[in-house]
């Protein structure tokens, strides 16, 4: 009896890392100012790994409203930052970051003061019906 006690006790202590998933997402595919998806819902404890594929980018969180460009250091709780990566055809930087809340967090490219951002460079994580990718997108175009 205390043996499986004991042994549903380690089974569970093991499980959140067991279930946590990744979640890959390319920065810059086809040398295009894009994240590809550009809409991931991960859970708590879930990795995202961003892929550097071409250019100088960041993945970096940021405002909804006004996305342009994203603060160093990222925004709010929560708030993450890959700082910049350059990449070549022989060289593309990994950065793995993991989630710790399920908030909605909105991404963007800090590069060039914002450019890259105001070109449509987005990413939302865990969007809501008040906070859409769409929309998200739209503020980044118009800022
Ligand atoms: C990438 O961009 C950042 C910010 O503009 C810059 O400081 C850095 O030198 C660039 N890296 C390369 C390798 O060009
Ligand atoms: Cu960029």
């Amino acid at each position: 009896m205390q043996f499986t006690a004991l042994a549903a006790a380690v089974a569970f202590a093991v499980l959140p890392s067991a279930l946590a998933a990744n979640w890959d997402v390319a920065v810059g595919p086809n040398n295009q100012f894009a994240y590809s998806p550009t809409t991931i819902t991960p859970a708590v404890g879930d990795t995202v790994t961003f892929t550097f594929m071409s250019r100088n980018h960041s993945a970096t969180t940021t405002d909804f409203n006004n996305p342009c460009p994203p603060p160093p250091g990222g925004l709010g709780p929560g708030a993450f930052d890959t700082g910049f990566h350059s990449a070549t055809t022989g060289d593309q930087p990994v950065v793995v970051v993991t989630i710790e809340d399920t908030d909605p967090h909105f991404v963007s490219c800090m590069q060039a003061a914002g450019a890259h951002c105001r070109l449509g460079m987005t990413l939302a994580i865990n969007p809501t019906a008040d906070q859409t990718y769409e929309q998200f997108l739209a503020n980044a175009l118009a800022d």
